[in-house]
């Protein structure tokens, strides 16, 4: 039988198969190879009485590492502009992680109600310029959520951005249900605040769904110099006109990338963010 991970809690995993939940073990020869099974593959299991052994694990189409999931589709990162302030850096580090890890990023900015709308008309046209879908959400009232829900089917989809910004509260509606606790503040305390210990893929509109606890920082430490131009689709017009095969669109002259951010084709706040990355990758401070 064939099925999909759902939870993994303490060396069980729950996969689905058809509309029944089977609690399964890994067969013993997992634990003598790199590939551990994670929540979101696709399994091949046997039955042993009720419960099941997972036999065999389908190629991902993604992995990631934080939250652990594999096979995710498309991630909705959630950012506001105001309560908490946009982190435009952190929003496109997320963004260079989505590419990277072939997960299609759906932006969206929560809280429109406390932002400033010309701001947020040219923080979406910087994305939009780069061939992103940008939508504006307010969640607390339940607006611009049915294209978020109409986009969940057939997708495994990840929830992600920093604290504060809405996470849970679009769960709680996308899911119809209080599986998420919202405006959970606890700095003082540290580490007290609401993560999600073991992720879990909650079945939706034909579609599954992720929480990730948020976070803050984002290390570039997983890409290399020559990958992270990959991961600007904008650059991909441009870059075949460079002058030098294997341009960095750096320092080199004639550069087709750099003639695209001085016609305003690409975004200068894109093309800065990039030339940091690459400076913190060449410098090696990407590094842990
Ligand atoms: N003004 C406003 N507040 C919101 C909106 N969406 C969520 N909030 C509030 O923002 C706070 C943090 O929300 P929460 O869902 O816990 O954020 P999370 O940390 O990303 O999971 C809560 O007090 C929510 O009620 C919105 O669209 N507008
Ligand atoms: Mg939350
Ligand atoms: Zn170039």
């Amino acid at each position: 039988m064939e099925g999909i991970i759902v939870k993994g809690i303490a060396g069980f995993y729950y996969v689905k198969v058809d509309n029944e939940i089977i609690e399964c073990k890994a067969r013993g020869k997992f634990r003598h190879t790199e590939l551990t099974p994670m929540v979101g593959d696709r399994v091949k299991i046997a039955m042993q009485g009720k419960k099941g052994v997972i036999e065999g694990v389908n190629q991902r189409s993604s992995e990631l590492l934080r939250p652990p999931v594999a096979n995710v589709t498309q991630a909705y990162v959630i950012f506001t502009l105001k309560d908490p302030d946009l982190n435009l850096d952190l929003l496109n580090r997320f963004i260079i992680l989505c590419e990277f890890n072939n997960i299609r990023p759906i932006i969206c900015f929560n809280k429109v109600d406390l932002a400033d709308i010309n701001e947020l008309n040219t923080t979406a046209e910087m994305f939009e310029k780069a061939s992103y879908q940008v939508h504006y959400l307010n969640a607390r009232e339940g607006i611009g959520l049915s294209h978020l829900e109409n986009m969940l089917e057939d997708n495994v989809t990840v929830l992600c951005g920093p604290s504060g910004v809405g996470k849970s509260t679009i769960l709680n509606r996308l899911t119809g249900k209080e599986l998420m606790k919202t405006g959970e503040i606890s700095e003082k305390l540290g580490r007290g605040k609401h993560t999600t210990r073991h992720c879990e893929l909650i079945e939706v509109y034909k579609g599954y769904i992720v929480d990730t606890p948020g976070f803050s920082s984002l290390s570039m430490d997983f890409i290399t110099k020559e990958k992270l131009q990959l991961c600007f689709p904008e650059f991909d017009d441009h870059m075949d006109n460079c002058k030098f095969t294997g341009c960095m669109h750096y320092k080199e002259p004639s550069c087709a990338v750099k003639e695209a951010v001085e016609d305003k084709i690409i975004a200068k706040e894109r093309y800065d963010f990039y030339v940091k990355t690459l400076e913190e990758i060449l410098n090696g401070r990407n590094k842990r």
